[in-house]
């Protein structure tokens, strides 16, 4: 079973870690039978922090833990517990030092589950209200995606006072950027770097769908171990997606110590029911953060959630102006001009501003303009005369300009994808935007930073072979054309044939 044979690249997408048979050592977990309140797993680690061995624990009620009062509470919050979690502080009565914990209590898998935390260094009471209303009042006022994440992860930031936040942005490969970043002056910066799909596997990304919050204060521990660690009716370890112990991949704690990190604390960003990314928070000292702080954490990282569409909707919106705007400047500039092509390119804003672009090219009566990043004339060339051969629409888009074309790899850097309007395709008389490949435009951690993860010999991962299957998804390809940007250029055609037209014609009366 994979529970004993070595976790790799290839098969760690099957790793089970949602049933690992032990916790996370800061705390400890009871798991009782519901209809008898009996206890049916202990962590083992009871001894160390409560002083009372785990077997004992076993088949026994919670009063060898808990005192009367405390229990009663928890009797109140059985009928209505779900997988979702409910707090309760408790003095352990029962244990001679009497240490003071907070309880995170879920029903799961058949089974109660009681998670006792230490109360941590951080309280929710270090908070101040009025400054987080201030925060939640920039997050609501952002107005664009890009200036709400970098709000969202400098209030984690300031709540939480982690060394790191990052928003980690995932892409429909899977893979990830990191799109916005608060630090500690003194360390280097993670903005706008890749990861692989593989650095957090599938079913670690569909557990945080279901469970919207991981924490993990101390990547260098021993994990404590169930005892027993069979479910008793399942004759497997019980499900632990819920429960906030869960004791992490090792794969994971390695790739974390590999990048100088001892406490991550990470909150998903979902929207429509799909992750659409994590605000990911490391410490480079272990860091235990109180359960209410992390509930705050989630409350901001609901809300974000939340929001996100209307952010999205705001740059679409500003990108529409953009374009509509830049369109009305050149068609002035155009009527401007006894020459209309000059008009196109003489002053600003000019046709390449139409659009996010490397560049474009204006072809006209057998002359090439270039404007930005372009192919050679001469490739340009080529390109046209392929237009007049194969291409029957007067707006032609790709963003693979190689799939319908061999010799598009030649200028796949600059070219991977464009869109172009025919003004006459007899004649060759073409604008043309271009955008290069995708894979020259992103910069890749793993290219420079990831060593081997595991020294064992047994996982075969280099940061090379990670890169190498991600390029090979989106090469010679570029970002793609949106229907708003497909519909502005047959409106920049319709305009400028029109122009043409008029010009063609006026000639034509005078000549004759
Ligand atoms: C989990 N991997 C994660 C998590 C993150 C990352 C954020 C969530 C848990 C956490 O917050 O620590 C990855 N962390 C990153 C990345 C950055 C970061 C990309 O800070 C960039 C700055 N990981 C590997 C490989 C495997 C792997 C090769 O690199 C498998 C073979 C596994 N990652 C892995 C697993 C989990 C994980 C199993 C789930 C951990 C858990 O919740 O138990």
């Amino acid at each position: 079973s994979l529970l004993n044979s070595p976790i790799t690249l290839t098969n760690c997408d099957r790793e089970p870690i949602h049933i690992p048979g032990s916790v996370q050592p800061y705390g400890f977990l009871l798991c009782l039978q519901p209809e008898t309140r009996r206890v049916v797993h202990a962590s083992e680690n009871t001894l160390a922090l409560i002083g009372v061995p785990a077997e004992n624990l076993i088949g026994h009620g919670l009063d060898k833990v808990l005192g009367a009062a405390t229990i009663a509470e928890i009797e109140e919050l059985l009928p209505t517990l779900t997988e979702a979690a409910r707090l309760l502080g408790a003095r352990l009565d029962a244990v001679a030092e009497r240490p003071f914990y907070k309880i995170i209590l879920h029903r799961y898998d058949g089974l109660l589950w009681l998670e006792f935390e230490p109360v941590a260094e951080t309280a929710v009471s270090a908070v101040d209200l009025p400054s987080l209303n201030l925060a939640l009042g920039q997050m609501l006022g952002a107005s664009s995606v890009a200036e709400f994440c970098q709000l969202a992860v400098e209030q984690v930031r300031d709540i939480t006072g982690f060394d790191r936040v990052l928003m980690y942005k995932f892409a429909e490969d899977a893979s990830g950027e990191v799109v916005a970043e608060a630090k500690r002056d003194d360390l280097e910066p993670f903005m706008g770097l890749h990861y692989p799909a593989t650095d957090i596997p599938q079913q670690a990304r569909a557990m945080y769908l279901k469970n919207w919050l991981r924490f993990i204060p101390n990547v260098s521990y021993e994990p404590a171990k169930l005892v027993p660690v069979l479910h008793p009716t399942a004759h497997r370890p019980p499900d632990m997606t819920y429960a906030v112990l869960r004791s992490v991949s090792p794969i994971h704690l390695e790739y974390m110590r590999n990048m100088g990190v001892a406490a991550t604390m990470t909150i998903s960003i979902i929207q429509e029911g799909v992750l659409w990314g994590l605000i990911t928070c490391h410490h480079m000292t272990p860091r235990l953060v109180s359960y209410e702080l992390r509930e705050l954490c989630l409350f901001l990282g609901k809300t974000f959630s939340a929001l996100l569409k209307t952010k999205q909707q705001q740059d679409e919106q500003a990108y529409r102006l953009h374009i509509r705007d830049t369109q009305v400047r050149i068609f002035e500039l155009v009527g401007q001009h006894s020459n209309f092509v000059e008009g196109l390119y003489q002053r600003m804003p000019t046709i390449r501003d139409a659009f996010n672009c490397g560049g474009a090219a204006i072809c006209f009566e057998g002359d090439i303009i270039s404007l930005g990043t372009t192919p050679t004339k001469e490739q340009i060339q080529g390109l046209i005369n392929w237009l007049k051969v194969n291409v029957k629409e007067d707006v032609f888009y790709t963003d693979s300009y190689v799939k319908h074309n061999p010799e598009g790899l030649a200028i796949r850097g600059v070219a991977s994808g464009f869109i172009a309007i025919s003004l006459a395709q007899e004649a060759g008389d073409y604008i043309i935007w271009f955008r290069p490949e995708q894979i020259q435009t992103v910069t890749w951690a793993g290219q420079t930073q990831k060593a081997e993860v595991l020294q064992d010999g047994q996982l075969k991962l280099s940061p090379r072979q990670s890169f190498e299957a991600w390029a090979q998804t989106v090469v010679n390809t570029s970002a793609s054309w949106l229907p708003m940007e497909v519909e502005a250029a047959k409106e920049i055609r319709l305009h400028l044939s029109d122009v043409r037209l008029k010009v063609f014609n006026e000639l034509q009366t005078r000549a004759a």
